[in-house]
Order: structure tokens, then C-alpha cells, then sequence
């Protein structure tokens, strides 16, 4: 369900000042009982609202996901102007694919997904309300070639975002995840649709474990971590993702108009570069050393029977 326009003023109100359920029912042109209702629908939400004799209060504003929060806080041109806000959600990515009248640019974010999807059908846990899970929608009109260095923006961009917030270093994993101490915190999964040899519309979806907790990761098969476990602190989710859409939008547009070599700057910080990895793509299995990334964006491995260049696949470390 999601937070319509009425919500989105009754909650720009109590964010404001302690707020009469009288002035908010002339305001909004509903009556006091539908007032209540909305107040009693979004504290079910998860937004604590202080209500009393003299009225409703919002606690924490400028912490909350809610559209009136973050366009407060938002400082891109495009990105996010437009956006989509659920409380609960089989999976951004899903919403974003069955809307194609979307615009560019156009994020839409959950706070729970019942159904959050990775790569190739597995799946990506979202604890309710501790972590971000958004997708952004691009019409980028791009070559199709260039799909894989395109791909490497928004990994690069959620690292240089979250480098103001945090102490560790984060490693980019080929293709697109991100790591922090040796462990996963954030996911991203690539949609896209393509005419001819043209890239027209393409879905990011981006999952970071913000706020969760230990337990959250129960039953998963990789290590899994989040950024309050790694810092030993808890985050304002609103602030990280205005600056995430920030560092998107910048980078996005410094790659199109060919002002940055995104493939360096993600060498640099690539995951486990000099180790010994396990490279799995469907069928194929291959074992070498990671070199770094080639002018295409493909994976360098040295193998036993020479230098290997990959494309897709999933990346362990060889432990023995
Ligand atoms: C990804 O796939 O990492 C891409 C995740 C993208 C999630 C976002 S959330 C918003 C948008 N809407 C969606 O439905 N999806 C996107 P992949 O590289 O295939 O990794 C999936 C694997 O990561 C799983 O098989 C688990 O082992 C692990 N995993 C699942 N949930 C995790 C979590 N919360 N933190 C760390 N690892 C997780």
C-alpha cells in the first residue's frame, strides 16, 4: 500500500509542530475520524507519532523515508524527483518492470520486500524498515556493448556515498556488490530492456543492509554484515539515500558524457585483486588469480593455461 498525498501533508503538518486533529481535518478537507485512521495507519507503518489531547506530533522527521522527508533532503536534478514509496512490497525491482510509464529517473523504494529478488532468481533478504531497498529507473539510450562499465556507476556511486558515513574501507565485488570487512552489505541487480542494438530502459535495483542486526542474516550462505554491525552504530537511512541518489545522478551523467573512467576508478577498489578466486558462470568453472578489470569491464583471471577475461559469473575466494 502506499502513502498517498493526503499522508504525505498530514505528515508534512506533524513533522512541523505539535498539530490539532481539528486544524489537520479543516486542512485536509477529511473529518477528524478519517484523520485518526491515517495517524493509526502510519504509526502501523512504523512512524512514531506522539499523539495527545492537543494533538499529533511526528518524532524523528528527518528520518523517515517518506517522500516529504526525503524531498526536503534531495539534492538531485532527475533522480528521485519522481518517487514511489511502499511500505511493504513483493519487490521494487518487480514494481518498476510492470510500470514502463515511469519516468527516467523515477525511484520507488519499500520499506519491506516480501519477495526481494538477486541475480538469477535467488533472493535478497529485506529486514523491515533497517535497511534500503530501492530500485532507480533509467532511460539511459545507450549501446548495448557498453551495458557492463555503464553497470559499474551505481556500485561505484553507493561506495563514494557511504565513504562520508563510514570508517572501514568498501571493496567492490565483481560484478556489483559491496563488501566491507570481507563480508557482503549491499546488492545490486541490473534489469534491463534493449531495442535493437540500443539500451532503452533499465531498472537498478540496490539492496544495503543498513540498520539490520545479526540475526537478520540467519540461513543466508554468504557472510553477510550491515553497516551498523561493522561501525557499532545506527544510520539515518533518509540522509544516506538523498546522498546515494546524489552521487548516482553525478556519476551517471560524468559516464554518459564520457568526463570519467569508471572501469580505473572501480580497479582501484576492486575485491580480492592479487587473491586466488573461484570464478562459477552456469556450467563453467575456473580457478586463478584476479588481475583486475580490462578496458571492457570484463574480469582479468590468470589461469594455469593463461589470462582468462570473463563477463558474468559469481566470484568466490579459494580457501584452500
Ligand atoms: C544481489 O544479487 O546482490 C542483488 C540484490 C539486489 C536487491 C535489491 S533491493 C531493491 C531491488 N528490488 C529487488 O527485488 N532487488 C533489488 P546476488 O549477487 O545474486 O546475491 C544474492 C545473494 O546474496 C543471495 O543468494 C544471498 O546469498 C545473499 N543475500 C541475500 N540477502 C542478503 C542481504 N540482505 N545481505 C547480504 N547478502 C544477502
Amino acid at each position: 500500500m502506499k502513502i498517498n498525498k493526503i499522508d504525505e501533508k498530514l505528515l508534512d503538518y506533524i513533522s512541523q509542530e505539535k498539530t490539532s486533529g481539528e486544524f489537520l481535518a479543516k486542512e485536509l478537507g477529511i473529518s477528524r475520524t478519517a484523520v485518526w485512521k491515517r495517524i493509526n495507519k502510519l504509526k502501523k507503518y512504523g512512524y512514531e507519532i506522539e499523539s495527545s489531547k492537543s494533538g499529533y506530533k511526528l518524532l524523528k522527521p528527518d528520518e523517515s523515508l517518506l517522500p516529504n522527508n526525503l524531498k526536503k533532503i534531495l539534492k538531485t536534478r532527475f533522480i528521485g524527483k519522481e518517487y514511489i514509496y511502499f511500505q511493504e512490497i513483493d519487490s521494487t525491482n518487480n514494481y518498476a518492470k510492470n510500470h514502463p510509464e515511469l519516468k527516467h529517473g523515477t525511484v520507488v523504494l519499500a520499506e519491506n520486500q516480501i519477495a526481494g529478488k538477486g541475480r538469477k532468481g535467488r533472493k535478497w533478504v529485506s529486514a523491515p524498515q533497517k535497511g534500503l531497498y530501492f530500485s532507480i529507473v533509467l532511460h539511459p539510450q545507450i549501446d548495448v556493448s557498453q551495458i557492463l562499465k555503464f553497470s559499474l556507476t551505481f556500485p561505484y556511486a553507493v561506495k563514494l556515498a557511504l565513504d562520508k558515513y563510514v570508517k572501514n574501507d568498501i571493496y567492490i565485488k565483481f560484478p556489483n556488490d559491496l563488501y566491507m570487512n570481507n563480508k557482503k552489505f549491499a546488492g545490486i541487480l541490473l534489469e534491463s530492456e534493449i531495442e535493437g542494438d540500443q539500451l532503452t530502459r533499465v531498472i537498478v535495483g540496490i539492496g544495503i543492509n543498513v540498520n539490520n542486526d545479526p540475526e537478520d542474516f540467519e540461513g543466508l550462505e554468504v557472510p553477510a554484515t550491515s553497516l551498523k554491525i561493522e561501525e557499532g552504530k545506527t544510520f539515518n537511512r533518509a540522509k544516506i539515500l538523498a546522498d546515494i541518489l546524489k552521487y548516482v545522478e553525478d556519476i551517471y551523467l560524468q559516464c554518459l558524457e564520457g568526463h570519467m573512467d569508471i572501469i580505473s576508478k572501480v580497479n582501484e577498489i576492486l575485491l580480492w585483486k592479487g587473491k586466488t578466486v573461484k570464478v562459477k558462470d552456469n556450467n563453467s568453472e575456473l580457478t586463478g588469480i584476479l588481475i583486475g578489470l580490462d578496458q571492457s569491464a570484463g574480469l582479468r583471471i590468470m589461469t594455469e593455461d593463461g589470462e582468462k577475461v570473463i563477463y558474468s559469473g559469481d566470484l568466490t575466494l579459494r580457501t584452500n
